[in-house]
């Protein structure tokens, strides 16, 4: 390419997942573009599309973004990656990669966000579009990037989980119906207050005319939404809404007055699951009966891997594997879920993303006798749960599952539940999860 082309279509930041559909995408439309990548080395660059397309890596070209009609950003990107504040500098220019999807996509839209529970709940949403003989394509925070998904044949419904990242750049996507499953602190490396994070993920609601809200959800309870709003909680529904009933000592999952399915027959585990089961029915519920195979589909879904996933029952211990817990939020609820009644050791760290150590603290007073601390963020456990509960710090996951595993008592659960990320110590939550499970069986062949 000349360097006398001082104009582009397109100027795609970020060399991820998002960013290679972004270029796929806009390759196959013909647009002229120019990619960008803070890293020299960005992990995932392949060269496939290095003949074809200008690229700028290791900084950020101005001159390039000034160029170019449209920017498309990365929703890992902050602006302490790039070091200005982009939206700031290029206003309604930037946009992401959902915003490109809404833009070209021909099918209706179920777009999902929240805290935590987005995946176990899109995913799920899939599954029961699916077993009602609909074709249903999958995409967005959870994976596959959602400009992919227009590389396949139309289907009947886009299911997409989106996080606030995404939406911060998405203006014109008009969801058919639109979720928040709950809201807790998250994010706070990268939100200057907790605020601008529920505004972040309120945008999902904007174009859409039917929404499914959480209303055991103290933030989301407040707001003023003026569609069709159907909801969702763990007590007694109002008419079109899901909740639970109870009757001679079981638990129903029900719409209004009609009860679905027990408690006791899901596979998942969890009252944290309860409730995303709710929001996988109030959703689906407004598109399709349900009944016969897709109540099938919710009863034998067993979850996913990392989530509150049984790893075994080994010397009389249950080890569990909640290495997606990354937040406060999700650490308590996978903690008062799984260990109310059991008692435990739980295995807390990592990389801090913010959030209240105390309120995870009372979680564990009531719940778990030992909390094994690993990575960056062990000493800032401790000075906060050593009052609460017996500490001890690991050097590793290996030493982590260990100790754990030498502190609890027959019965009990071993359960890895970091409230944070795992990038001090790993690639990601899988690696995390990984380790752990490997951790484990070294320990029992031991
Ligand atoms: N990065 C730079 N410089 C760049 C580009 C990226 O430093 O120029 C760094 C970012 O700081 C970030 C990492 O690279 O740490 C990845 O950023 P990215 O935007 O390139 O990420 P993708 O590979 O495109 O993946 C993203 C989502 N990741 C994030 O938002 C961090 C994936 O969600 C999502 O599956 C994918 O798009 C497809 O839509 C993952 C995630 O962790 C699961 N999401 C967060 C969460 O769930 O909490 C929001
Ligand atoms: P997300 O995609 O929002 O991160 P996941 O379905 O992957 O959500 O679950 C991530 C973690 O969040 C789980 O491992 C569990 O600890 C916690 N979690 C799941 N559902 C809920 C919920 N409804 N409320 C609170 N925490 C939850």
């Amino acid at each position: 390419m000349s360097d006398k082309v001082l104009k582009f279509d397109y100027a795609v930041i970020g060399f991820g997942l998002t960013g290679q559909s972004v270029i796929r995408f806009l390759i196959s439309k013909g647009a002229d573009l120019i990619a960008m990548d803070t890293r020299k080395n960005p992990p995932e660059m392949d060269h496939i599309f290095s003949g074809s397309i200008h690229f700028v890596r290791g900084r950020i070209d101005h001159a390039f973004l000034e160029a170019s009609d449209k920017i498309v950003l990365s929703p890992g990107l902050s602006k302490m990656d790039l070091g200005f504040d982009i939206f700031a500098k290029y206003g309604a220019k930037v946009i992401g990669d959902i915003e490109l999807f809404a833009q070209f996509a021909k099918a209706p839209v179920i777009a999902i966000t929240g805290t935590n529970g987005k995946t176990t709940v899109t995913t799920l949403v899939g599954k029961m579009l699916d077993s009602a003989g609909l074709i249903a394509l999958v995409g967005g925070n959870i994976g596959p990037p959602v400009l992919d998904l227009l590389a396949e044949p139309i289907p009947d419904f886009y299911v997409l989980e989106l996080s606030s990242f995404q939406l911060e750049t998405t203006n014109s996507l008009k969801p058919s119906l639109a979720a928040i499953v709950n809201f807790s602190e998250d994010h706070m490396d990268r939100y200057e207050s907790l605020e601008n994070y529920l505004e972040a993920k309120l945008r999902i609601l904007k174009n859409a005319p039917v929404a499914v809200l959480n209303k055991d959800d103290r933030a989301l309870k407040k707001i003023d939404y003026k569609g069709n709003l159907i909801g969702f909680g763990m007590t007694e529904p109002k008419v079109n809404d899901y909740g639970l009933i109870l009757n001679n000592g079981s638990h129903y999952l029900s719409k209004g007055s009609r009860r679905i399915l027990e408690s006791k027959s899901l596979r998942l585990i969890g009252e944290h699951n309860i409730s995303n089961v709710l929001a996988a029915l109030a959703i689906c519920g407004f598109f399709i009966e349900i009944r016969g195979q897709v109540i099938q589909t919710v009863l034998s879904f067993k979850g996913l891997p990392h989530r509150s996933e049984f790893v075994c029952t080994s010397k009389g211990i249950t080890f569990v594997n909640d290495s997606k817990a990354t937040n406060v939020g999700a650490a308590q609820a996978g903690i008062k879920s799984l260990m109310s009644n059991r008692g435990g050791v739980a295995i807390v760290g990592g990389l801090f993303k913010g959030g209240s150590i105390q309120d995870l603290a009372s979680t564990i007073k009531s719940t778990v006798h030992t909390v094994v601390l690993i990575g960056r963020s062990a000493d800032q456990f401790h000075s906060v749960l050593a009052d609460k509960t017996h500490c001890i710090r690991a050097k590793n996951m290996e030493s982590a599952v260990s100790v754990a595993a030498g502190s609890a008592r027959k019965g009990e659960i071993v359960l890895l539940s970091p409230a944070c990320s795992s990038f001090d110590m790993y690639r990601d939550y899988e690696a995390r999860g990984v380790a752990f499970k490997e951790a484990v069986k070294k320990w029992e062949a031991a």
